[in-house]
């Protein structure tokens, strides 16, 4: 064990940038707590949310040592976990990738929590406390929607759920840093009577009676059905689309973030629970065609105005009708 311990060198301190949502920080607490064990630590924490550009990402430039999970590769790394096909956005870093122990791409890992959980476990012989055990269970259904139904899926009583739904609904960059830290430390259920979260959860219950009236009133049925959100403030209504119209095989959909540099993005996704016959890659078509990116199941691109992204979303949906 000591000698299988000696064979990394964490450095003292890092900087953390992951995938803004329960996988991104899921697999933030769990690092951290591998980390720290090895007298390690995460100074800073960064989210990478939607309508992050490329350009940014290439000069990346941090005063620690930079550590990525569930995001797109990045060449000066000095940790890197994703699961992610479509991590690579240059063919040259994905020639030259060589995976070690800091660095890994597990496509078939539910969640990249788990893939750090399961790794470092083996590696450093450092077994994860219960409350993490939990959180990796949960990043493990939440990230691939393995939700028994449709109905589970939009259920709010397991407090992973509500902290899901707070992070979809919220940026609050520092608060996550403390969250991420706190994970090691309390169970889900005590996390969640945070009344930051409270509060969240509270407003998101009202938006989604709202939602629920916008999408039986504006979707377009069929096997690819299309909702275009972007106009209005609603919770993200995947399985809400899902849960009402049961039949559909893939779901495409539009929102729009804030007010970033591309706040239109397209989100598509296929019917857990009504699989595709001829299932495309939603991933790859998206990085193929629209510099997006995401898995087989689901994926995401981003667009500067409206327009753009109802265009690139009837192509998709137009595509999509072929593969059903
Ligand atoms: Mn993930």
């Amino acid at each position: 064990m000591q000698q299988k311990k000696s064979k990394i060198n964490f450095s003292k301190n890092y900087s953390y940038y992951y995938h803004h949502d329960f996988d991104g920080i899921a697999s933030g607490a769990v690092l951290l707590y591998f980390l720290k064990s090895c007298g390690s630590n995460i100074k800073k924490f960064k989210f990478m949310g939607h309508g992050f550009s490329f350009e940014e990402w290439k000069s990346l430039k941090e005063k620690y040592p930079i550590i990525v999970t569930d995001f797109w590769y990045h060449p000066r790394a000095e940790i890197w976990f994703d699961h992610h096909k479509s991590t690579f956005k240059k063919k040259e870093w994905e020639n030259n990738f060589k995976k070690d122990n800091l660095h890994l791409l597990d496509a078939d890992s539910d969640s990249t929590c788990g893939l750090i959980a399961k790794h470092f476990e083996k590696i450093l012989g450092i077994k994860l406390n219960k409350n993490l055990k939990a959180l990796v269970k949960w990043a493990d259904i939440i990230d691939r929607a393995k939700f028994k139904s449709a109905s589970q899926a939009v259920d709010l009583n397991h407090p992973a759920m509500q902290i899901n739904v707070f992070l979809e609904e919220s940026n609050f960059g520092s608060f996550e840093a403390f969250l991420i830290n706190e994970f090691a430390e309390k169970s889900l259920k005590q996390i969640v009577r945070h009344p930051k979260i409270k509060k969240v959860i509270r407003a998101y219950k009202l938006k989604f009676d709202k939602t629920v009236n916008f999408i039986k009133e504006n979707i377009v049925e069929g096997k690819v059905v299309f909702l275009d959100t972007s106009p209005k403030d609603l919770i993200d209504p995947r399985f809400l689309i899902y849960k009402l119209y049961p039949s559909c095989r893939y779901n495409v959909f539009i929102s729009k973030h804030g007010h970033s540099e591309r706040p239109f993005a397209i989100h598509v996704g296929s019917n857990p629970w009504n699989r595709p016959l001829r299932h495309v890659n939603i991933g790859e078509l998206l990085k193929r065609d629209f510099f997006g990116g995401g898995h087989i199941f689901a994926g995401a691109a981003n667009f500067k105005t409206r327009n753009q992204a109802i265009n690139a979303a009837h192509k998709v949906v137009e595509y999509l009708n072929k593969h059903v």
